[in-house]
């Protein structure tokens, strides 16, 4: 049942691998030695607050030593994975440092993610335990993992945080300090993963249907960490607060909570990025460093304008991605936040481009940044993969030290979003102005980007055509003032029938989809337009949505 995880990736060629090791890109260490570099330099300093919760960098690696033991006293073992579905908390945090410890790999999974995700996810990756809290709002996903473990055949392990029932295990126990700390740090360091082995599994953001996992080594996602370190300016008096699902590549390592550890600053963990919370935090921590996705930043921004005042006053930089920011707003970061916006284009497949702190305000408002290592290869080409030159948008193809070779099991996927010679094609339309920073223009992917979550349009189509009546369904990106884009479903029906939205908002959500991905709108036609080829001519149709929101006149 293990160790496959090997014969699911792809390696970067020997000879790349070499030279990113010979010019120190790949250090050649696991990630938890970092933090353990961190404890040794500032063992007192303040690591990790959740509400009441603060511990030290001594504490965290303690608790994080002493959880990886635990971890493989319960059964498991290195290369095993574990499913996190985790609110940011701490729990979150020493739980994954635990796991870089132990070399077992977790599977980050979004709070979202509801029984159809976390099924699909678990099997694939084989996971032979889950982690999740109690209840969140009126969600038992508890219950939810206690279903999961009856279907999938590898889950064993039910890990709660908060109330756990009694055949399952209690995640605080886990995380509790160990006995003897210097200890359980020789046994762990003697057993420690290899630097090229997975680190974690991301979820792919979803190009075509099902999400993706994608394995990141301990060497490559280190540097992701480091590289991106630099040009956010993360130093020890970095405060950060942690408001996005912490599971997410930006949040987590561009250079977010681990960066902030590596560096030791001190993270502010928070569930949710709701202004009132959010600023209080800012201003009770000091927090001098925050990510949002455009859909947050307009909220700071508005909530900003309305109350006033000086809570922001410790904020220094706010960096901003994961969908365009629209211009307009990106203008607005400065005077109403006081804040340096650091945009941020980025993709959990690797390639992390973002502005700089010290760049022209045209360059910081209007583009999407540049590459944060020289090692980061990119490509802007045309259908035929001929590079374009600067100021022509183009599909964006790279390559580089933190940039993975392929999905995990995902031989038809790789074959479609990677070239033979490795070049990750993430699906942007991307144009590079002659100073090198790119703009994004667009995409060539069959995604739905809300605000920052991606939808993958065919795995909602091959849901909605468990409607009898539906005959051709169309996931399409539907413009939204606040969120971007939503997802909006034309539909055509057999004669004599009726299907409503409400119908497929149902099915979806008996089917445990997770709610940001239930089709928003929905409009029937009698036929959809298709292209030369006989496909769904999306583009059309993504004209036409903009056509009827318009006149205002939509058929529902
Ligand atoms: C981030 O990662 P993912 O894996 O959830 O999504 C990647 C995709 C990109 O291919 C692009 O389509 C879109 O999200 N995207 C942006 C963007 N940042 C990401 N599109 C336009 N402007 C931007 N600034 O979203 C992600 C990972 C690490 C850091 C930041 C974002």
């Amino acid at each position: 049942m293990t160790s496959h995880t090997s014969e699911g990736t792809v390696p970067w060629p020997a000879d790349l691998a070499a030279e990113y090791r010979s010019k120190g890109y790949w250090e050649d260490r696991p990630l938890g030695a970092y933090i353990l570099d961190t404890a040794d330099r500032l063992p007192d300093k303040v690591a990790v607050v959740d509400g009441d919760v603060r511990l030290t960098y001594a504490e965290l690696a303690d608790r994080m030593d002493a959880a990886a033991e635990r971890l493989l006293q319960l059964g498991l073992r290195p290369d095993d994975r574990i499913m996190v579905q985790l609110p940011n908390g701490w729990q979150f945090t020493v739980l994954t440092l635990a796991c870089f410890r132990a070399g077992i790999i977790p599977v980050m999974a979004l709070p979202a993610h509801r029984k159809y995700e976390l099924s699909f996810l678990t099997e694939l990756s084989e996971s032979r335990a889950i982690a999740v809290p109690d209840m969140i709002k009126d969600f038992d996903h508890q219950g939810l993992a206690e279903e999961l473990s009856e279907s999938v055949t590898s889950l064993e392990y039910i890990l709660v945080a908060g109330a756990a029932n009694p055949l399952n295990a209690s995640l605080e126990a886990i995380l509790a300090p160990g006995p003897d700390p210097d200890a359980a740090r020789a046994r762990l360091d003697a057993a420690a993963p290899s630097p090229d082995s997975p680190a974690l599994f991301l979820l792919s953001g979803g190009t075509t249907g099902l999400p993706k996992l994608i394995t990141r080594t301990h060497s490559d996602y280190a540097y992701n960490i480091k590289a991106t370190s630099i040009p956010t300016g993360v130093t020890e008096d970095t405060v950060y607060l942690g408001t996005l699902p912490a599971s997410h590549n930006f949040p987590l390592a561009c250079p977010g909570i681990l960066g902030i550890l590596f560096a030791g600053g001190r993270i502010i963990m928070l569930p949710s990025p709701e202004p009132r919370k959010a600023f209080a935090a800012i201003e009770r921590e000091g927090v001098t460093l925050s990510t949002a996705v455009p859909a947050v930043a307009q909220r700071w921004i508005e909530h900003q304008e309305e109350v006033g005042g000086n809570q922001l006053a410790s904020l220094e930089v706010i960096q901003v991605g994961g969908s365009r920011l629209p211009d307009e707003i990106a203008y607005k970061v400065r005077p109403v936040l006081g804040a340096t916006l650091q945009q941020v284009f980025g993709m959990a497949e690797g390639l992390i481009n973002t502005t700089r702190l010290d760049d022209p305000e045209d360059v910081i408002c209007r583009t999407q940044g540049r590459p944060v290592s020289e090692a980061d290869e990119v490509r802007i080409v045309d259908e035929a993969g001929n590079d374009l030159p600067d100021g022509v948008a183009g599909a964006i193809l790279t390559r580089g030290p933190y940039t993975p070779r392929g999905y995990y099991r995902a031989p038809e996927a790789n074959a479609r979003a990677f070239t033979p010679d490795g070049w990750y094609a993430s699906g942007d339309i991307v144009e590079r102005r002659p100073d090198g920073n790119l703009i994004v223009q667009g995409r060539d992917k069959d995604m739905i980007n809300r605000g920052g979550e991606k939808i993958s349009a065919e795995e909602i189509e091959s849901l909605v055509y468990r409607i009898e009546d539906v005959t051709m369904a169309a996931a399409i990106a539907m413009p939204d003032p606040v969120l971007g884009e939503k997802l909006c479903l034309y539909i055509t029906i057999k004669p004599g029938t009726e299907v409503t939205l409400e119908q497929i908002q149902d099915l979806l959500r008996r089917t445990g989809v997770a709610a940001f991905k239930i089709p928003e709108y929905l409009v029937v036609v009698d036929e959809l337009p298709t292209t030369k080829v006989g496909k769904i001519n999306k583009k059309d149709l993504r004209a036409d949505i903009v056509e009827r929101l318009a006149s205002s006149s939509p058929a529902k």
